[in-house]
């Protein structure tokens, strides 16, 4: 169903939007004698009553450590942890919950392929593909390894609508090409890279594929299996789960070659000064006493999200984009940057000459929290000749009259500088 606002079609809000927004405490604030809109969703998102509320039973009632202890609360905290591990391999269709490795977020995940796969598999002259709207998490653990090992790193370039360009990834793709790292969701853009056809290609040249999901997996349905990718990598904290936690996916097959990446307690099978044997998956990855709160956390946020349906969050923040770039376009004197034909809920702009920072500051003292600056993305800013944008990110709980409260602070914006 469609309905008119501001001369604008808009879909019918898909959620119940009062009931979401109240499961979320941080939302109910008042900021600068304003209601508070939130649009930094892509830095990180809130946290619904739910999962505040189960990592609070966790300590309450289960805290322990796992995998140590035959005592009962040991039990329980081992339990809790490993169905959180269950509860992730299913929200993202992994074929084992062994293929589910515990990290702090997405950084420390790619960091992780980096230093294994890397350690294992790329030497002297070969080449790793990346992206050209890759976040820092997925170019600088490359460029140690590239330096490490005398390897380079080769980049897919992309148009000025923010879309890499697929003939110039067919050309990179070659026989020193030893891994392909792309993100599925540009932060600072907002594109849904095409990783589907990415990963087909190169894995029909036998090159494995990690996908930086930290922008996908909270906002669209994501299964690893149907992408084919060899690694997914996410953080909890973007998707209304904790911070601290987070998930690398890696195909069994792959990961049960890839050395260590951390050595301590709980990754090992047996210890003597002269020898030390590793533990088997997902523990081998997962050195010392892990955040288990924040994995029960992870999987309360898990279980919220399904309790919504992805497509439904992916249909919703699809309508907000919709609805938020047609009004944001009717201002003169306003640039987005990131025009894919498929984007995600993230909207990067400039506003006339005014400095990112100043529409951040005075979009503040209306109560709207956006981020500003190069967004971890500086490689991004170099492409469009700029320093830093604007930047509002939809999450599952914003509406279309928090958008409408967002373009009238914006119009303020310019009557304050002309
Ligand atoms: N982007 C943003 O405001 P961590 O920090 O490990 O949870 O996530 C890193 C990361 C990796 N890939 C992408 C595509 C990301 O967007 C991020 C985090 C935040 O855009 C913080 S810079």
């Amino acid at each position: 169903m469609r309905q008119l606002k501001n001369d604008i079609e808009i879909e019918k809000p898909l959620l119940n939007l009062e009931a979401l927004k109240a499961d979320f405490p941080v939302l109910q604030q008042v900021i600068n004698d304003k209601p508070l809109v939130y649009f930094d969703n892509a830095a990180t998102t809130q946290k619904p009553r739910v999962v505040i509320e189960r990592m609070r039973t966790y300590y309450e009632m289960e805290n322990s450590n796992v995998h140590r202890g035959v005592h009962t609360l040991s039990q329980r905290a081992t339990d809790a942890y490993e169905n959180a591990r269950e509860t992730v391999r299913a929200f993202i269709n992994a074929a084992h919950s062994k293929e589910i490795i515990f990290v702090r977020g997405a950084t420390e995940a790619i960091n992780l392929v980096a230093r294994s796969f890397g350690q294992k598999y790329i030497k002297k002259g070969d080449e790793i593909l990346i992206s050209a709207m890759e976040h820092h998490s997925n170019i600088v653990p490359w460029q140690m390894v590239c330096e490490e090992k005398g390897a380079r790193l080769r980049v897919i370039p992309m148009n000025r609508k923010g879309e890499l360009n697929m003939d110039a990834f067919t050309r990179l793709l070659g026989t020193n090409t030893r891994l392909v790292a792309v993100t599925h969701v540009s932060n600072a853009l907002g594109t849904v890279n095409p990783v589907s056809e990415i990963i087909e290609m190169a894995h029909r040249k036998g090159i494995p594929v990690l996908v930086d999901g930290a922008q996908s997996v909270p906002h669209m349905p994501v299964d690893v299996r149907e992408l084919g990718c060899d690694f997914f990598v996410f953080s909890g904290h973007k998707m209304y789960g904790p911070t601290g936690i987070g998930v690398l996916y890696g195909r069994a097959e792959l990961l049960e070659e890839m050395p260590p990446y951390q050595g301590g307690g709980d990754m090992i099978r047996s210890v003597t000064f002269d020898k030390t044997t590793f533990n088997g998956l997902p523990y081998r990855f997962e050195a010392g006493t892990p955040n288990i709160a924040g994995a029960v956390g992870l999987a309360a946020a898990v279980e919220y999200l399904n309790s919504i349906g992805m497509d439904q969050v992916a249909a919703h923040e699809k309508a907000l984009l919709d609805y938020a770039t047609n009004r944001l376009l009717q201002l003169e004197g306003l640039t987005i940057f990131g025009n894919a034909k498929r984007k995600a809920g993230v909207i990067s702009f400039l506003f006339n000459d005014v400095h990112p920072h100043d529409i951040g500051t005075i979009l503040d003292q209306e109560g709207v929290a956006i981020r500003t600056g190069h967004h971890c993305a500086q490689p991004v800013m170099d492409f469009f000749s700029i320093s830093a944008t604007a930047r509002a990110s939809f999450g599952l709980y914003n509406t279309t009259q928090e958008i409408d409260r967002f373009i009238d602070a914006l119009k303020k914006i310019k009557e304050v500088f002309g």
